[in-house]
């Protein structure tokens, strides 16, 4: 199979039309579906067409963060996405690429990046690294990325280091976003965008040096990423299925004080 020739050579590979455009779609439109929500509650307008939408979104970022990172973090959640992300095709993808036992290593994110919609570079792009430094899982673990609109290097492609899964585990600085390997291992001229459409796909090696280009458009770039491990890997068995991600974990308090009165319980239930 050509995929998995050059998934092996290069350490990533794009399937073209690879998933139903509708389906990614219909994410995106979940997603925004939830920041609408809050676009009622601020009283924010939003015109027609994806502009529209992301110049709304733009300014519920601005009159109220704590409401854009309320629905940024219940997009985190949406079922369409979960759905796809363990749907079938996915899975029969992941045995094609060498996983005899895929496992999901962590939640799948939905990205929705703008430099309008961050606080700091990271919140929007996110640095040179391999993802295999935070997953520490099986040595064969796939990064699933999928963007859901056509992403061009000027709405900022992800860029990757070809063949860089072969060269092992880089060295990293922490930095503001998580850790970053620093350019005099990842010179910036080492990376190539990789361009793509809705309904398109990239796989990549947790060890593949990648990182996203710049986006210095006014639109937003939606994408969806999902770590892979192989239960049946030997050293991952061997090393206990480690699992490195350590808190995730209720919190202590109420988030909201005196909430619910009896008359709000029982109206949900009327
Ligand atoms: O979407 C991107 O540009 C980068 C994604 C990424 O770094 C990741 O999923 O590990």
């Amino acid at each position: 199979m050509q995929h998995l020739e050059s998934y092996k050579r290069d350490g990533y590979v794009l399937l073209r039309n690879a998933v139903d455009p509708r389906s990614v779609e219909a994410i995106k439109e979940d997603a925004k579906a939830l920041f609408r929500k809050m676009f009622r509650k601020n009283w924010l307008d939003e015109h027609s067409g994806e502009q529209g939408f992301a110049d709304a979104l733009y300014q519920l970022f601005t009159v109220s963060y704590a409401d854009f990172l309320g629905a940024a973090r219940a997009a985190q959640h949406l079922i369409s996405m979960h759905r796809f992300v363990v749907s079938e095709q996915i899975s029969d993808l992941l045995h094609g690429l060498g996983l005899a036992m895929p496992i999901v290593c962590v939640k799948p994110i939905i990205y929705f990046n703008s430099r309008h919609l961050a606080k700091n570079e990271g919140h929007y792009k996110t640095p040179p690294h391999q993802d295999w430094r935070s997953m520490q899982g099986s040595l064969n673990s796939v990064v699933i990325w999928v963007p859901l609109v056509d992403i061009d290097v000027g709405l900022g492609a992800i860029e990757f280091i070809p063949g860089s899964h072969l060269t092992g585990l880089r060295l990293t600085e922490k930095d503001e976003w998580y850790r970053r390997i620093p350019e005099s291992i990842a010179p910036a001229s080492s990376f190539v965008p990789v361009e793509v459409r809705a309904g398109d796909l990239v796989a990549f090696s947790a060890f593949a040096v990648h990182r996203s280009g710049d986006n210095v458009t006014q639109a937003i770039r939606w994408s969806i990423h999902v770590r892979f491990n192989d239960a049946a890997e030997p050293n991952f068995v061997n090393r206990g299925m480690p699992h490195p991600y350590s808190v995730y974990q209720p919190s202590q308090e109420l988030v909201t004080q005196n909430f619910p009165s009896l008359d709000q319980l029982h109206t949900t239930f009327t």
